[in-house]
């Protein structure tokens, strides 16, 4: 594997309208990024990703951009997005912004000189197609629900939406389109962006013959997923991008990539890859329900260990990826992968242990740090998020309650990672003096930073403490490029992995359960690096406690 300059860092996911509030619209904005630079400085962070701040109508909260070159009112102007990056510079940390460009918003002036003319120049930007005997030109369901095509009015056209239909696709095929969108992104990394994280990028390709699929619902549509799985040359497109943007720039790069080929991984994240690296969404894929969220399961652990290592195996033949327990489209990591007695900070220490310590670059989601966990909803009316919107009314046509629909989407909901940071235990959590967007979570005054900040014992100072270990000038060899070797994997409850490199061996070493377990060490601890439990030494035979995770250096 190349060294690059993002190998050993950490990064941290903002999403920039929950973050903080400087104006008190109830919005967070950039202004309020600005102002918590010092916090994330403090937390060790040396990248971070801001979910979209673009002009938006925010159908799908800014992931439906009308001006690529403009920043949305709500979060500020141009210029205090270049005195985020100056000030982020400043303190060491590398900006990275989110490129949407599979589709972009219906009100983005392509899309609107489109309708004007839809035999025009700019249709050809987007999927205009004739129907099929009075239906939409393929079967195809949207990933937020319905059709994938909406018709154009005034024709007998449809255009293509894989999203939203707010969320028009953009036809990768027109090479004028495509210089469009490099111009954009040079124009972006000119300015002094470290690179992307790149949105629903998979989805590009386009089967251009839109065959119907074997439906897979009782609206008689197939999910558009199964073309993106079918249809091959994605890696072209995706070269074409790079060679003209990224890779002059030495950008840091980032794909969200669901239903990859599984033989194309190296093509992605290998030295010469698409992609710098791409998201591990393969625990979190482990939920997923064959209808919707309505049938989705709840993780079990000797499933999530056994992917979760499968998954670093096959990984590390190639290159990194980037490991998350949660980000904006997840409901949060405590309260989806712990079991409920771990729910608390030992457990949360634990799960970030684990994650944070795994071959890859590791990604904190905002609040992660400070175990923020799911909300606690009453109602649909509480929800923002359109696809909850949407998966709430698939699990009622699907025959559940109300309130079992509710219980569905109050587990899976993308919303439960978007309610306000918490800040403080003051009124709003201290994110806004205004109004919120989206309830503020009610365990705010029992999990918010600054209860958490003067107190050693906290979350907060043990991902502190977490982070530095892994930035460690002696130990950040072995976790940015050490191999990952599983053991103890029939140990009931214990999850545990060694990084390793010729200098050093650290053994990761976690017990998910309630009740001590026994462990027989396979080495002798040289020096023990972090411990939820205070744990100062040990000898071969370790009772570890339910949900305590100990890092040592052994002997090897
Ligand atoms: O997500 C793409 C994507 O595949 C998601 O729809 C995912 O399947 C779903 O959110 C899981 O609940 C990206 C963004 O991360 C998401 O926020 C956007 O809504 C979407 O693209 C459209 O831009
Ligand atoms: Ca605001």
């Amino acid at each position: 594997m190349k060294k690059k300059w993002w190998n050993d860092k950490i990064a941290y996911q903002i999403y920039p309208k929950s973050f903080m509030d400087s104006n008190g619209d109830g919005i967070g904005d950039l202004r309020g990024i600005i102002s918590k630079l010092d916090y994330l400085q403090e937390l060790g962070i040396d990248i971070v990703w801001l979910s979209p701040v673009y002009k938006s109508p925010f159908v799908d909260q800014g992931y439906d951009i009308s001006d690529y070159y403009a920043i949305a009112e709500e979060f500020g102007t141009m210029e205090e997005f270049d005195e985020l990056l100056r000030e982020a510079k400043e303190r060491g940390i590398s900006i990275i912004m989110d490129l949407v460009i599979n589709h972009c918003s219906d009100k983005h002036e392509w899309f609107q000189k489109a309708l004007k003319e839809p035999d025009g120049e700019y249709a050809d930007y987007f999927y205009f197609r004739k129907g099929k005997n009075g239906n939409p030109p393929n079967n195809m369901r949207s990933y937020f629900g319905g059709s994938c095509w909406e018709p154009v009015p005034g024709t007998d056209k449809y255009y293509l939406h894989m999203f939203a239909k707010e969320q028009p696709d953009l036809n990768w095929e027109n090479k004028k389109l495509r210089q469009k969108l490099y111009d954009m992104v040079n124009w972006w990394l000119d300015k002094g962006l470290a690179g992307f994280r790149i949105d629903a990028i998979i989805n590009i390709k386009k089967d251009l013959d839109f065959p119907d699929y074997e439906p897979d619902g009782p609206d008689g549509l197939a999910g558009c997923w199964r073309m993106v799985e079918s249809v091959d040359g994605v890696g072209e497109l995706l070269e074409d991008l790079k060679n003209n943007t990224f890779k002059k720039y030495d950008a840091f790069t980032v794909g969200e990539v669901f239903n990859m080929k599984k033989d194309e991984l190296p093509q992605f994240i290998g030295d010469n890859g698409h992609f710098s690296t791409i998201f591990d969404f393969s625990a979190h894929c482990l939920s997923n329900g064959e209808h919707g969220w309505y049938d989705s399961k709840p993780v079990d652990f000797k499933e999530w260990r056994r992917t979760v290592i499968a998954s670093q195996l096959e990984v590390q033949k190639y290159g990194l990826e980037a490991n998350i327990i949660e980000n904006h489209d997840e409901p949060r990591g405590v309260s989806r992968f712990l079991p409920e007695y771990a729910r608390n900070p030992k457990g949360t220490k634990m799960l970030g242990t684990v994650n944070v310590l795994l071959r890859g670059i590791p990604f904190i989601y905002q609040g992660q740090e400070i175990g923020m966990q799911n909300a606690k909803w009453n109602s649909i009316d509480e929800f923002d998020d359109i696809n909850t919107i949407d998966q709430y009314n698939i699990a009622r046509e699907a025959g559940l309650t109300e309130k079992e629909a509710l219980d569905v989407c109050s587990a899976m909901s993308r919303d439960n990672a978007r309610t306000p940071f918490q800040w403080s235990d003051e009124d709003n959590a201290g994110f806004t003096t205004g109004k919120p967007w989206l309830k503020v979570n009610s365990d705010y005054k029992d999990i918010n930073v600054k209860s958490q900040i003067g107190d050693e014992d906290s979350v907060l100072n043990y991902y502190r403490r977490l982070i530095a270990l892994r930035k460690s000038s002696e130990y950040k060899d072995v976790f940015a490029y050490g191999r990952f070797e599983p053991v103890y994997e029939d140990t009931d409850n214990v999850m545990a992995y060694y990084r390793t490199d010729n200098n050093k061996r650290v053994l990761v070493l976690a017990n998910f359960g309630v009740d001590t377990v026994e462990v027989q060490l396979e080495y002798p601890i040289k020096k023990i690096l972090l411990s939820n439990e205070n744990r100062q030494e040990s000898d071969k035979t370790l009772q570890l406690s339910g949900c305590e995770v100990m890092v040592a250096e052994v002997c090897a």
